[in-house]
């Protein structure tokens, strides 16, 4: 901005706090304090990397879904997840940051993903429970995203919004259709249930309390809402459709609360989402591993793509001189 260098570093913020306030977008060529720059660039690149790892535990399944039907759907919905991954990712280097310098950091461990991602898909069950849970878990975040004060954020998730929603359904389909199968088929829809119902809530991350970020990212409405609200709108909304299988959450202390207006929950095992998040779930190595793998094989796109560009370059200086 051409007036911000006549102005000094608390003038600045404080006309940036005053813009945020007033619920306006920052756009990439904004003046914004570091800290916002730095924070956005660990919430976006973990998201990205969430969407991006998200696509194995599901892709698991392509070879294996029941029918051509669900084969193409399931074929599509992780597709959608990758485009994702790559929207945020495009987010992310709005703000100075390479590609390169993204994707070091998930392979190094130094960024995190979502912890769920960490877990197996043993049946086929479980890609109707990470459809309707997982997707169903990331909506009510991402909603909530499409108004965080960061212009290509905000935008991106507007789009991806509209795809996690279809995702949803999708898998809350299989497990309609599961539900109204036989008992054998009924048993694995809620063995799967079981296991990724307290992982789901995992995703909101630690309690508002425990949060390093809220605080901050609250007042710069990078976030909306708190990791507990939102967790809260998840289970109230769960609830019904659980009913609606005729199934059950592994939760005994699940109960409706008339005072509060919501069903109150136990509590979540925060020493696995420690051990999750930080690289000791139960797939976490092949997770990272598969990633480097992938990656390694894809260096000869990318090379192609620079030799490309090269030469699209070198005949655009020939036709200019
Ligand atoms: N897993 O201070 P806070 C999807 C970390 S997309 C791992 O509360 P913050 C689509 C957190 O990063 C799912 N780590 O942090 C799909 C921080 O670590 P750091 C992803 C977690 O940022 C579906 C530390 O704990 N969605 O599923 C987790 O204010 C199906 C302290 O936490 C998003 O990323 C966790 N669950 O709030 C794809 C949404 N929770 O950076 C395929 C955008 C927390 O200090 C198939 N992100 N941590 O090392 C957000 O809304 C926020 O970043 C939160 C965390 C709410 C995730």
């Amino acid at each position: 901005m051409s007036d911000s260098k006549a102005m000094t570093e608390a003038e600045l913020i404080e006309r940036f706090q005053s813009r945020i306030d007033d619920e306006q977008k920052i756009e990439p060529k904004d003046w914004m304090p570091e800290g916002y720059r730095k924070n956005l660039i660990r919430q976006i690149s973990q998201h990205a990397h969430s969407e991006v790892i998200g696509m194995q535990p599901e892709g698991n399944w392509i070879t294996r879904a029941p029918t051509l039907r669900r084969k193409a759907i399931l074929l599509a919905k992780v597709q959608d997840e990758g485009g994702h991954g790559l929207y945020l990712y495009s987010a992310a280097e709005t703000l100075g940051v390479s590609r390169e310098e993204l994707i070091a950091a998930l392979q190094s461990g130094e960024a995190k993903y979502a912890s769920i991602f960490n877990y197996p898909t043993l049946t086929w069950a479980d890609i109707g429970a990470i459809g309707w849970l997982v997707d169903g878990a990331a909506i009510v975040n991402q909603v909530s995203l499409q108004r965080t004060s960061y212009g290509p954020y905000a935008r991106g998730m507007v789009r991806i919004c509209k795809e996690e929603s279809f995702h949803q359904r999708q898998g809350y389909e299989i497990m309609l259709a599961l539900s109204r199968g036989n008992e054998a088929q009924r048993a694995m829809a809620q063995d799967s249930i079981n296991r990724f119902w307290w992982p789901s809530l995992m995703m909101f991350g630690p309690h508002d309390a425990e949060s390093a970020h809220s605080g901050q990212s609250m007042k710069w409405k990078i976030k909306r809402q708190s990791n507990d609200e939102l967790r809260q709108k998840f289970v109230d909304q769960t609830v019904k459709q659980v009913e609606v299988l005729d199934m059950t959450l592994p939760d005994p202390d699940l109960k409706w609360n008339e005072g509060r207006g919501h069903y109150d929950f136990g509590e979540i095992d925060w020493e696995e989402f420690k051990r999750s998040m930080s690289g000791g779930g139960p797939c976490s190595r092949q997770r990272v591993a598969h990633h480097v793998k992938a990656h390694e094989e894809g260096a000869w796109v990318r090379e192609a793509l620079r030799a490309y560009q090269k030469k699209q370059k070198s005949q655009a200086d020939k036709a200019a001189a």
